[in-house]
């Protein structure tokens, strides 16, 4: 068995024998001489102790800092990064900072990052002679071993080794789950500030239970051997982003850029949380969940939505209604934990803290609650400086001053109109979600809010209608499986080639991805009351390449639509060989100029068949007998549907 494997063994075993007042004497023995600058290590729970000294003896810091999450913490963090020249202040708002990463490290990095497990298949299905994976990439134990043994060790030598205690979700709800990052980064640490709950308290929630162990370096220890630009240590050539599932642990390296370094968001919330909800009867699952109340009558409808990268999932979480009757407030913007309770009702959770949103294309048109929501105690990663101390973003052409001078996001003088561009595509605002204007008051209740709808999107320019409903649980999970949407900026690749990312999930597979398809379905038994499920496409285009639907704040009326037939409204729907539609008319279209809405709606038959033969073919190569039966036959079943009916 791997040393990484035995090492946590170890740790195990030590506490089946060890006394408790004997368990300190050791650990401190084992951190040696390496001084504590911050906490009381005595403190910290033994399991907790364990898992620090083990690593210090790996990762060899100068120091050791155990966090509390206040704000004065913050501040000293802060002062220590504006002398490096790391982060900057932005004048204009109210404690809000700016930093430029080394452009090697802009991106979350899927080709290096790894789930490793025993068995290869528990991490990534079978897929076919040939086929290169994509849901998800295993390294055995041995192989990780070796690649863990030429970057870990001595990796923090010169640095202080931050110990960041963190929960995902309310502290203390019992949908919440318990983290604990150790990192040489301390713009990781304020960055998990925002976008975790971080605090002592989750020592006392922690006491002996079992927590997600979280490890992360930039991989540049002192004396650095890379140069350094941007006062952006990172190590780009060796990034690793290693999970392992069976010990809930994340190793991660050589980046510190947005999921591959914040590992409560990705590693964690997504894929060793869809481990743990595997194991435990839940989802964690990348979508947002909004509440949206018809003003009329008072009634509340919470939608949870899984959007690929890219697709304005953040806007539509905070959507501003283009039509009257509506409050729609955030609940999350991106990740969603969803358990069935004691009466079968689905139930929510945003495990996140804060919004770590792509900011280009953000303004107060697309997305005033964003941009309203990051005004102070936010942090601005690779967007544009404007002379007068603010930030500045493509799509902010019509919010700043035209002549202002800018900084890129490059250390470059520009001005509005120039060729290139200020800001890198995937640069990012990281704030407080508690300050966004339309928080939903229960966004942090420990129950979640109730779950009647779930809706798969993506950017699909030709072929897919603005909306459909699955005619079953098991239909909407095949429609889920065949989710497919134009690349993105927030991952390496380039170009806009239309891409499977099931269930929005591609990028964050944590296992078997035929597996967690017959997870779904499994969910659907008593006394669950499953709720419907929807295919939207606000993205479709005209033969000039228009967009045929305006998208942003009047998609409210396409979730008008939803929620009339998640409260049974049955009139309003017509049946097609994909799903039901909406009956023509039964979307509300006032104010709007003309829509095409028999373009919007087509179903061109041509199109609908490649596109189940490759969904089918997409199916094999990458799960070939993983995928559950009933996907299969729902498929089978659509096929002859479309065949017949089109
Ligand atoms: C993100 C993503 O949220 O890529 O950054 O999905
Ligand atoms: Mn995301």
């Amino acid at each position: 068995m791997a040393k990484h494997y035995e090492r946590f063994n170890a740790m195990l075993a030590d506490e089946e024998h060890v006394q408790f007042h004997e368990v300190h004497e050791i650990v401190v023995q084992k951190l040696g001489h390496i001084p504590i600058v911050k906490g009381d290590f005595a403190h910290l729970p033994n399991k907790v102790q364990r898992f620090v000294a083990a690593w210090v003896q790996e990762c060899r810091p100068r120091a050791v800092y155990i966090c509390d999450g206040s704000d004065e913490e913050a501040h000293e963090i802060i002062h220590k990064l504006e002398e490096r020249g790391l982060l900057h202040k932005l004048r204009k708002y109210e404690e809000c900072y700016i930093c430029r990463t080394d452009p090697a490290d802009v991106a979350r990095v899927e080709s290096k990052t790894f789930v490793t497990t025993e068995d290869k298949y528990d991490s990534v299905a079978h897929v076919r002679e040939g086929v290169q994976g994509i849901m998800g990439q295993w390294m055995s134990p041995e192989l990780m071993e070796v690649e863990m043994n030429n970057r870990f060790p001595g990796c923090m030598a010169g640095r202080c080794m931050y110990i960041i205690p963190f929960s995902m979700g309310p502290i203390g709800s019992p949908l919440s789950k318990i983290g604990v990052q150790l990192t040489d980064s301390n713009y990781v640490l304020l960055c998990m500030r925002i976008m975790t709950r971080v605090s002592p308290k989750v020592w006392e929630v922690l006491g002996d239970n079992e927590f997600v162990r979280c490890v992360h370096s930039m991989g540049c220890p002192r004396p650095v051997q890379r140069k350094v630009i941007n006062h952006w240590p990172c190590n780009p050539e060796k990034i690793l982003i290693a999970h392992f599932p069976e010990i809930r642990e994340i190793c991660s390296y050589g980046s510190g850029y947005g999921g591959n370094s914040l590992l409560g968001k990705k590693c964690f919330a997504l894929r060793i949380a869809m481990n743990i909800a595997r194991d435990e009867g839940w989802l964690a699952e990348h979508m947002l969940i909004m509440g949206i109340t018809e003003e009329k009558t008072g009634r509340e409808t919470f939608i949870a939505a899984a959007f690929p990268s890219a697709c304005g999932k953040t806007n539509l979480a905070m959507l501003n209604p283009t039509i009257p009757g509506f409050k729609v407030r955030v609940v999350g913007d991106d990740i969603a934990w969803m358990r069935f309770d004691e009466n079968g009702e689905l139930y929510g959770i945003n495990p996140e803290a804060g919004f770590f949103g792509v900011a280009p294309g953000t303004n107060m048109k697309t997305n005033p609650n964003a941009m309203l929501t990051c005004l102070k105690n936010s942090i601005f990663t690779n967007v544009g400086e404007t002379a007068d101390g603010g930030f500045y973003w493509e799509g902010l052409e019509d919010e700043v001053d035209k002549n202002i001078a800018i900084t890129t996001w490059l250390g470059e003088n520009w001005r509005i109109g120039q060729p290139g561009k200020a800001a890198h595509p995937n640069a990012r605002f990281t704030c407080p979600a508690g300050q966004c204007p339309i928080i939903h008051p229960k966004w942090e209740d420990p129950k979640g809010v109730p779950i009647s709808a779930i809706i798969f999107g993506g950017r699909r320019p030709v072929g897919v209608p603005l909306v459909y409903e699955a005619f079953s649980w098991e239909h909407g999970v095949t429609v889920g499986a065949c989710v497919k949407s134009e690349a993105t900026a927030a991952a390496e690749h380039v170009g806009k080639q239309i891409m499977h990312d099931p269930m929005a999930m591609r990028p964050f597979m944590g296992y078997n991805f035929g597996k967690y398809l017959g997870h779904w379905l499994s969910l659907n038994k008593a006394p669950h009351k499953v709720p419907k499920i929807f295919h939207v496409n606000w993205f479709r285009l005209n033969e000039k390449g228009q967009f045929l639907w305006p998208g942003f704040g009047d998609n409210i009326r396409v979730l008008d639509w939803v929620i009339r037939r998640v409260h049974e409204e049955e009139s309003i729907a017509v049946k097609s060989p994909i799903g039901w539609l909406p009956k023509k008319g039964s979307i509300n279209m006032d104010g709007l100029g003309p829509v095409d809405w028999n373009e919007l709606f087509s179903l061109p038959k041509h199109y609908w068949e490649d596109d189940i033969r490759e969904s089918r073919r997409f199916l094999e190569d990458q799960a070939n007998g993983d995928v559950p039966p009933a996907i299969w036959k729902e498929l089978d079943e659509l096929e002859k549907r479309v065949k017949e009916g089109l």
